[in-house]
């Protein structure tokens, strides 16, 4: 590459392109952080992020109370591989025209650091290539996150960025920006880079709501899950949680955090315990919201108590299956597991239909009947069950049974995992079935409520 010198970077969330997107509370918690690093090291850093359901310019708007809510979505032409699936095909986000105008708008960038978060988003980060070079010819594209680190090649391949960056991206940026520009120091350590930075959501012209992490990575190793092969598992200190949070809600008047943490409640008397006890002290008006999933088996009583009087309000349980083989296997939460933190939690004053639970359908070795008796066991307990689509991610062990069963052939189009889809599609329990479960399944969640 030639030597240039770089000044403008900017960061570029793309669109989610899929057949069903909603916003909960979803921010490019890794691009910000990269973005963080550059900006603590002078450079002038820019913001676009497609995702942005509270940019004032935008006329749809449709956000819920707790701060979720949804995207504006522009119908798209299905690509071939998914012409047989009758839904529509979205392009969530920012309408198109919009992302034009604002890019426009724009200092020309140097080098545009563009993320992707989900594998089977590829197209979207495939069209903001284009767009990207069609207005900044000169600019370096450098592609980074989860689907760059999962499926490299497919994204050198597919997407052409100028430059793929796999893994954390804080040291590996300024190794590249230093390779292009000599003028920028070389030498910064993994641990000055990867240390705890505050993400830039200063960029943003209204701040609803933020992610927050207290870990990166997971200590647990589940078959389905590529958590291990994106990141080390490493925690941050309390205080600096802390920090971020009242940050924001003094700053910018943030009321609504989410906890990105793969393992939120691991050594939760050391970490977890201290950042809740600290806020159930200060009665602020904020809320924090856990939609990722927590594990049952790290919950107590203590725990349960602290969420209810720190505010927080959105909780979901991993639990995945009744199976106990699965159970086992995994080292997934056993019944009595989920039954003790259901009860702590309504101890400590939540209803359990306000409880999500987390149950995992099509797996390679699990049968429609294990689902269906996971779902009725759920609804039985009277938590609210969040069925969570089988899909399978390259390089994780769950990929390779899918392939040993006949569920899934690497030469697939990664579209075909979609977990929309990939249950229905994939033929394991036939369309119907799965179609008639789905239904009764609402039916379930809707008498709760109504309860
Ligand atoms: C938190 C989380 C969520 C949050 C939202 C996260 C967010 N950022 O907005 C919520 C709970 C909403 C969510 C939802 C879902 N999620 Co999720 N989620 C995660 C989780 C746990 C962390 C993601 C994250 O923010 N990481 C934190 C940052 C620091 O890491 P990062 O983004 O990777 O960034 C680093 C590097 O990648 C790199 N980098 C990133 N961008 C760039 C750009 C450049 C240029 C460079 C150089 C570097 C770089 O540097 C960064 C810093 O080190 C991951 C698992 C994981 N451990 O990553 C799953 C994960 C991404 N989710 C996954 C899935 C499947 C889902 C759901 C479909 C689940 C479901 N069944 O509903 C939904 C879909 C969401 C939707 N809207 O439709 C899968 C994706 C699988 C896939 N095929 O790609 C993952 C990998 C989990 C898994 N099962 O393995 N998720």
């Amino acid at each position: 590459m030639k030597k240039r010198r770089i000044s403008n970077v900017l960061l570029f969330n793309p669109w989610i392109v899929d057949f069903a997107a909603y916003d909960f509370w979803q921010k490019p918690y890794g691009l910000l952080h990269v973005g963080a690093v550059l900006k603590e090291r002078g450079f002038n850093v820019s913001l676009l992020d497609c995702l942005d359901r509270f940019d004032p310019v935008l006329s749809f708007r449709h956000h819920k109370e707790d701060g979720s809510g949804k995207y504006f979505k522009e119908v798209i032409e299905k690509p071939q591989v998914l012409d047989d699936i009758p839904r529509y095909y979205g392009r969530y986000g920012f309408p198109y025209d919009l992302v034009v105008r604002k890019l426009k708008a724009l200092d020309p960038p140097d080098i545009v650091l563009l993320t992707c978060m989900m594998t089977y988003w590829y197209p979207a980060a495939k069209e903001a290539v284009s767009l990207l070079r069609s207005i900044f010819p000169d600019a370096i594209i450098v592609l980074g996150g989860i689907y760059a680190t999962l499926c490299p090649d497919h994204a050198q391949r597919v997407v052409k960025p100028d430059i793929l960056v796999r893994g954390a991206g804080e040291q590996k940026i300024l190794e590249i920006l230093s390779n292009i520009d000599s003028e920028i120091r070389k030498d910064y350590s993994h641990s000055e880079c990867c240390q705890f930075s505050r993400p830039l959501y200063d960029l943003y012209p209204q701040l609803n709501h933020v992610g927050v992490m207290t870990s990166r990575g997971c200590p647990f190793h589940c078959d389905f899950c590529a958590s291990r092969l994106l990141s080390e598992y490493k925690r941050y200190p309390t205080d600096a949680v802390i920090d971020e949070i009242n940050h924001w809600y003094h700053q910018r008047n943030v009321q609504h955090f989410c906890f990105y943490d793969d393992a939120l409640l691991v050594d939760a008397d050391e970490y977890s315990k201290p950042l809740f006890r600290y806020f159930a002290g200060h009665k602020k008006d904020i809320h924090f919201h856990l939609p990722n999933g927590i594990h049952p088996r790290y919950l107590d009583e203590e725990l349960a108590f602290l969420f209810k009087a720190a505010g927080v309000r959105t909780i979901r349980l991993s639990y995945e299956s009744k199976n106990q083989t699965l159970q086992r296997e995994m080292n997934k939460v056993s019944d009595d597991e989920l039954e003790r933190a259901l009860e702590y939690l309504h101890r400590a004053g939540y209803p359990l239909d306000s409880i999500g639970v987390y149950l995992l359908m099509g797996l390679a070795e699990q049968t429609f009947e294990d689902v269906s008796a996971s779902a009725d066991y759920i609804a039985r307990l009277g938590a609210k069950i969040n069925l969570a689509s089988f899909s399978p991610i390259p390089g994780t062990r769950e990929w390779i049974k899918s392939i040993q069963v006949n569920l899934w052939d690497e030469k697939n189009d990664l579209l075909l995992s979609n977990n929309t889809l990939f249950p229905i599609w994939s033929g394991k329990y036939g369309y119907s079935a799965c179609m008639e479960f789905l239904n009764r399944l609402k039916e379930k969640n809707i008498k709760l409520a109504a309860a």
